[in-house]
């Protein structure tokens, strides 16, 4: 006898989709789409459809605490109980703040889940409360983020559904037809209502394969082409400047700053032909509505922050705001609960704060306090993080602490001194907000937790306890937290929280489909847009300031730009020990000539960080110059263990201390 029940997906990924989960026996049998959401119209992507079964009932899953007996990196562990684990990590905890202060424990945790309950709440009382270092979350969309808080303050962007009627659709370092699928049949459905669709991507992608235009530009010149568009529509007289008057500070100074690239300029620097980008000047100015989807393959290089602005400013200069399906999209993560670590309850400490891009140099080099005691949740870092030699060797040190808590035995738990299984969002309650939609989800647990998995929110809240930081009173079930976040939404909460009490159900916020500088305004001073926000370029002065673009990191050594953008086999890293096979690095023919190389041989790609043995696929899909290797695989997916993040640099982007995986500069050789 089987049962369906209803869920929510909280994996990092824009489309937050309701799901129906069928149940029999205490398992999962089976997940599938629902409408409650509905942009997910009933179907999801395949990772969840048929790999998430692996990820809650597979045999990788951790189902029992465990302390390390082998060496470190081994993944050999000894079965405990939870009292022993968590007694064992508390007396580390406490071991620590005695002998060398707060600040020698760092937390890292990231994209596991986009549930609001998984993250910050009990974890944030605990590490808050110890005193702990602070872990600056910036491997992911740090710079887009501060841009768009810079110049709009959050403002929702455009709603996937109000697609339909752009007559011009940029879909700018984006790539929907993995990463946020139900994007797609609206795109497909306004092509044949007749919109241009343009795609600007180093790689030919699905979606660019259907595009009117395809700008192939070379990775990290995004910028250059956003301020030659700009240039041109101040030179060209298309500039809104009845727009940029009343709602916007800065557009005379964005306009000097755009100056020096023409569309010559921005051509010779992008590699793509001057006419592209002059016809995209043009049409772009006489479409209305339309709209940009901005993602985030453009943001992990050196000129990552101020191309998202520059790409930003541009419905701003042109005036295509104001209008239903006119604006752009970015994220909404921030459309609900402006201040999710509210369920902390907890002050955040002056600590030192530690920028997760540099977890492996931290690792190896932090002094006053070293870190002594890791706490890894929701992430893998041996396989996400730039330098991951650095990390790898960090992890190995004899004399660091590793707790890791995750579903699943990943690359990082192989290093753990203590293993702790969490439970799935199949097996907790969990809050989705979404960064893709307007809706919040509540979802409660379909199955028993697997073995002795435990939620997060429990875990921590014990360890709270077991430090000696926990205070009666303390919020701590799932229905607590849920209230306390919720309460963020003042007058409305109450209204929420009703609507969010029968299980299934998903909150509106903005009507659903919000008409930016109509119904949503900038949430900044006077709810301008600012072109040239100055905390931000004062931020940037180091390397020149906002929209000073700096030249590609290559050279004759290391000619190659190596990228690794999202695959549909994988959330990140989320899934990754289903994907057993070895992942090759794709290489474009020309390239692979002249180094003489064929599809499956095996290669060495290499700088001066690292190496990574893999296979090649010679692939005309990406643009000579580049080569490929999928963002989130492990390390059984190469000859070497090692990824492309192997040759990521560790260096940051001009603003908010992003990460550069994309500025990886490497050489390509065959092996015998
Ligand atoms: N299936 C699946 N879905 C995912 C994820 C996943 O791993 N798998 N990851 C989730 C997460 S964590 C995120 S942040 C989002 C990311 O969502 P996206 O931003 O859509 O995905 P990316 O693959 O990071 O980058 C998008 C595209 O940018 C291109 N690109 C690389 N460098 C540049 C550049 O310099 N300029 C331009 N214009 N394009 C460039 C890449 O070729 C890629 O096709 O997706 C989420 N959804
Ligand atoms: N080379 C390269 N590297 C990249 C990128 C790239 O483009 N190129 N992209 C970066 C991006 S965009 C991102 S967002 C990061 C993501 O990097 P990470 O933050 O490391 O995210 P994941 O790889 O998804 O790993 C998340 C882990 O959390 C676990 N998890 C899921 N839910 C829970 C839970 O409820 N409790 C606990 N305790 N654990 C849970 C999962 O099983 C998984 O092992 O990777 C970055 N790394
Ligand atoms: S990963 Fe994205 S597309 Fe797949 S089920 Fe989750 S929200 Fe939907
Ligand atoms: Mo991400």
């Amino acid at each position: 006898m089987s049962e369906t029940h209803t869920s929510a997906c909280p994996l990092d990924c824009p489309d937050s989709c309701s799901l129906e989960v069928e149940v029999s026996d205490g398992k999962v049998v089976a997940i599938d789409g629902s409408t409650v959401n509905p942009l997910t119209q009933g179907y999801i992507c395949g990772k969840v459809r048929s790999a998430f079964k692996g990820q809650v009932h597979g045999p990788d899953r951790l189902s029992w605490p465990g302390v390390r007996q082998g060496p470190k990196g081994a993944g050999d562990f000894r079965r405990v109980t939870w009292d022993e684990a968590l007694d064992r990590v508390a007396r580390e905890l406490l071991g620590s703040r005695n002998d060398l202060g707060g600040e020698a424990i760092l937390p890292i945790s990231y994209g596991g889940s986009n549930g609001l309950l998984t993250q910050d709440t009990t974890d944030a009382r605990l590490f808050w409360r110890l005193g702990s270092s602070r872990l600056d979350r910036t491997v992911c969309a740090a710079p887009s983020t501060s841009a768009a808080i810079g110049m709009y303050g959050k403002m929702p962007g455009v709603a996937f559904a109000d697609y339909v009627d752009a007559k011009m659709i940029i879909v700018w370092g984006a790539n929907p037809a993995v990463t946020g699928i139900h994007l797609m049949p609206l795109l497909q459905e306004a092509k044949r209502r007749g919109a241009f669709l343009v795609v600007i991507d180093p790689r030919r992608t699905q979606v660019a394969r259907i595009a009117n235009m395809h700008l192939q530009l070379r990775p990290g010149t995004d910028l250059p082409v956003a301020l030659s568009l700009i240039r041109w529509l101040f030179e060209a007289g298309e500039a809104d400047e009845e727009f940029l008057e009343q709602h916007t500070t800065g557009a005379d100074e964005l306009r000097q700053r755009a100056q020096p690239w023409t569309y010559a300029e921005a051509a010779a620097v992008a590699e793509v032909p001057a006419e592209a980008i002059a016809e995209l000047g043009e049409r772009y100015a006489a479409a209305n509505p339309a709209v940009i989807r901005c993602g985030w393959g453009l943001e992990r290089n050196r000129n990552g922050g101020s191309a998202v602005a520059s790409v930003l400013a541009l419905p701003a200069i042109a005036g295509k705001f104001g209008i239903q399906g006119g604006g752009y999209t970015m994220s909404n993560s921030e459309a609900w609960m402006a201040d999710p670590p509210r369920a902390a309850l907890a002050d955040e400490p002056d600590t030192r704060l530690i920028n997760m891009n540099l977890l492996g140099e931290t690792l190896l080099s932090a002094q006053a306090p070293p870190v002594q005691v890791l706490f890894v949740y929701n992430c893998n870092p041996a396989m996400t993080m730039p330098e991951q030699n650095k990390v790898l060797a960090g992890l190995r040190r004899d004399d660091l602490f590793t707790v890791v808590f995750d579903q699943v035995m990943t690359d990082t738990a192989r290093y753990a001194d203590v293993i702790l299984p969490a439970t799935t969002f199949l097996e907790h309650t969990e809050l989705n907000a979404g960064y893709g939609a307007y809706l919040l989800q509540r979802s409660d647990p379909v199955i028993p937790a697997v073995g002795e998995a435990r939620p997060n929110y429990e875990v921590f809240a014990d360890l709270c306890r077991r430090v000696g930081v926990a205070r009666p009173g303390d919020p701590e079930s799932a229905d607590e937290l849920i209230e306390l976040i919720v309460s963020a939404e003042g007058d409305d909460s109450r209204r929420v929280l009703e609507a969010l009490a029968g299980g299934n159900s998903a909150v509106p916020k903005f009507g659903d489909r919000p008409i930016q500088f109509g119904d949503v305004w900038p949430a900044t001073a006077a709810h301008k847009a600012h072109l040239v926000p100055g905390e931000l370029d004062e931020e940037a002065l180091p390397t020149g300031g906002l929209y000073r673009y700096r030249d590609d990191p290559g050279d004759e050594q290391f000619p190659l730009a190596l990228i690794s953008p999202a695959t549909k086999r994988t959330v990140s890293s989320t899934l990754g020990q289903m994907r057993t096979e070895q992942v090759p690095l794709e290489i474009h023919p020309a390239d692979a000539e002249t180094r003489g190389i064929d599809t499956g041989d095996a290669v060495r790609v290499f700088n001066e960080r690292g190496e990574m043995r893999c296979r090649a696929l010679l692939s005309t899909q990406i643009r000579p110059g580049v080569v490929c290797m999928a963002k989130g695989i492990w390390s059984h997916n190469t000859l070497s263990g090692t990824t492309s993040n192997a040759l990521a640099p560790d260096t940051l982007t001009d603003i908010g201390g992003g990460a550069c995986f994309n500025d990886s500069r490497v050489e390509v050789e065959l092996l015998d």
